[in-house]
């Protein structure tokens, strides 16, 4: 098969890999870990792969050679390459938007040649990364001054979802290396609070606020985005001062230019660019102000890199090929369904939340291409925070709880803060946590250390919990981007097997409309027919009552 298509031969649980696989999970079912890795002294060094710097090592789940091969034909029968080669090339796997999915061409290298509709995209992805790298070079040189000539110390994203979740994360992430001497704030939620607290104490004069929206169409950005012209006109009066203050990410030129932000001051993107994959495009720009130009275009290689990998490495040496496929093996055969995130690196703190939205956004679908009902499961809910923080709060679910929950481990080999050993002390918890999970602790070795009966049975570790570890050397722009474009295939993988659209998001859009219905309704001085369910009417009327008071 050369050309894209969505139709899959047959049902995804009819077919002979899945039947392939439920037979062979009956087999190995009751095999553990600790047998696995008794019976082959080899098995660590075999069950790991690296490619683009990380360094995964899979062998901590429950899995055999022939599950490998078994997983491999399923990627084969649901023609996996075919598809990818086909997001690579531009045709429209975004189905039911009709649309291309091409983040890849946001990093893709200059001499790189990817058509939408017969021209290449490109150079026109090079010519944005050029005006922006001039304008956030302006901005962190002080060329580019506020209106009454004072310098930019204030940097302001306004966006939601999309167009806020990876920003966010990326400022954390690469907080060692951005400029101290600018703040960088976000604002995202309807809650005023998130506008007055982020502004609190700034000068707008020495602000630069950045409204981050595809559709420029998003109420809750819009909303803050009117916030902030507010906030800067009360202090700066003149409204030609917005020019000085203001820019605009969008693909929508004519609201921007409603709103009022000049369309020279606007940096565009592209239908082709979903709002969670949208980190590498002109979305980045506060990104690439705290970090600098050069920098970014760093962690734009990185995702190169992960892509070149993707595209050619062998299945088994394939990281996001490998991690879409166990997910797919804890999901649907173990029956887990969630997976924890644990990033042993402080400055991943926003890194679960941002892989909750690309994961479960794009694979929390029922459907298939098709639009038949699927018969089986499809995204796993995705969770985590830091370790060693998370150790002390929710492990203990992990390690002795009810629920199989499958784990991924990051810990980078050098810190970028060395303090006495505590990054030795830190990596020590990662190796620790994940061997605990896998070989637990039995009855025999709880009482053979002196502890009483009618305890030990609360000691046991039963084990055998899956896991993978990613290991990178330093976690710099290069190794975010590797690590971030690891999950965007997997997540492509697992959305090819389960054959659904990963990259539409109508659930999202629901909530807009809903919201638009109920507002009126809340802010009408007059008493409104409530035409909702019993439930929702006296929540409403509660809510309108207190409200007075
Ligand atoms: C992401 C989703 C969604 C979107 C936000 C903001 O993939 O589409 O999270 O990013 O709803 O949309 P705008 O960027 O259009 O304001």
């Amino acid at each position: 098969m050369t050309t894209y298509s969505f139709a899959q031969p047959q049902a995804l649980t009819a077919s002979p890999a899945w039947k392939a696989l439920q037979a062979h999970h009956r087999k190995i079912c009751a095999t553990s870990l600790r047998q696995l890795f008794a019976d082959d002294p080899q098995r660590g060094d075999r069950l790991a792969a690296e490619g683009a710097g990380l360094y995964l090592d899979y062998a901590k789940n429950r899995i055999t050679d022939e599950t490998l091969d078994l997983l491999e034909k399923l990627a084969e029968q649901c023609c996996l390459r075919q598809h990818r080669d086909a997001m690579f090339s531009g045709k429209k796997i975004n189905v039911t938007e009709k649309r291309p999915v091409l983040h890849v061409a946001l990093r893709a290298a200059a001499n790189e040649q990817i058509y939408v509709d017969g021209k290449n995209v490109v150079p026109e992805v090079r010519a944005t990364l050029a005006r922006m790298a001039e304008f956030a070079e302006q901005v962190r040189s002080g060329a580019w001054l506020g209106y009454t000539g004072k310098r930019i110390r204030n940097v302001i994203n306004i966006g939601i979802g999309g167009s806020a979740l990876g920003p966010v994360m990326a400022y954390e992430a690469l907080q060692y290396y951005s400029r101290r001497d600018i703040n960088f704030r976000f604002v995202s939620n309807m809650d005023a609070t998130d506008f007055i607290e982020a502004t609190r104490g700034l000068d707008p004069a020495e602000t630069l606020i950045i409204i981050c929206s595809k559709t420029f169409g998003t109420l809750e950005t819009l909303t803050n985005a009117h916030a902030a012209r507010d906030w800067c006109l009360e202090k700066l009066i003149d409204k030609q001062a917005l020019r000085r203050h203001f820019v605009a990410i969008s693909t929508n030129a004519k609201e921007v230019s409603r709103f009022g932000i000049d369309t020279t001051d606007m940096f565009g993107f592209w239908d082709w660019v979903g709002g969670r994959y949208s980190l590498d495009s002109a979305i980045g720009l506060s990104t690439m102000i705290a970090i600098g130009a050069e920098r970014f275009s760093e962690m734009l290689d990185g995702f190169y890199a992960m892509d070149l990998h993707f595209r050619h490495a062998p299945l088994r040496q394939n990281l996001p090929a490998l991690m879409g496929l166990l997910a797919i093996w804890n999901t649907n055969f173990l029956d887990a369904r969630t997976v924890a995130v644990l990033p042993y690196e402080q400055y991943l703190a926003r890194f679960p939340a941002y892989l909750q939205q690309l994961t479960m956004e794009s694979n929390g679908k029922h459907v298939t291409l098709g639009g038949a009902n699927v018969d089986y499961q499809t995204g796993p809910i995705y969770w985590g925070e830091p370790g060693t923080n998370g150790q002390h709060s929710f492990y203990q679910l992990i390690h002795q709880g009810t629920h199989l929950i499958p784990c991924d481990f990051i810990g980078f080999c050098q810190t970028l803060n060395p303090l006495g050993d505590q990054h030795d002390e830190l990596m020590s918890n990662l190796f620790a946590q994940t061997e605990a999970l896998a070989f637990g602790k039995s009855l025999a070795q709880v009482s053979a250390e002196g502890i009483p009966d009618w305890q030990a049975p609360h000691r046991v570790f039963q084990g055998n919990r899956p896991s993978n570890t990613i290991l990178a050397e330093r976690l710099t722009p290069y190794s975010l981007g590797t690590l971030i474009a690891l999950y965007e295939h997997s997540v492509f993988t697992q959305g090819v097997i389960w054959n659904i659209d990963s990259f539409d998001q109508w659930g999202v859009e629901l909530g807009k409309q809903l919201a638009r219905r109920t507002s009126p309704e809340l802010e009408s001085s007059d008493e409104p027919r409530l035409a909702h369910d019993s439930s929702t009417n006296a929540l409403m009327r509660r809510y309108r009552s207190l409200k007075k008071e």
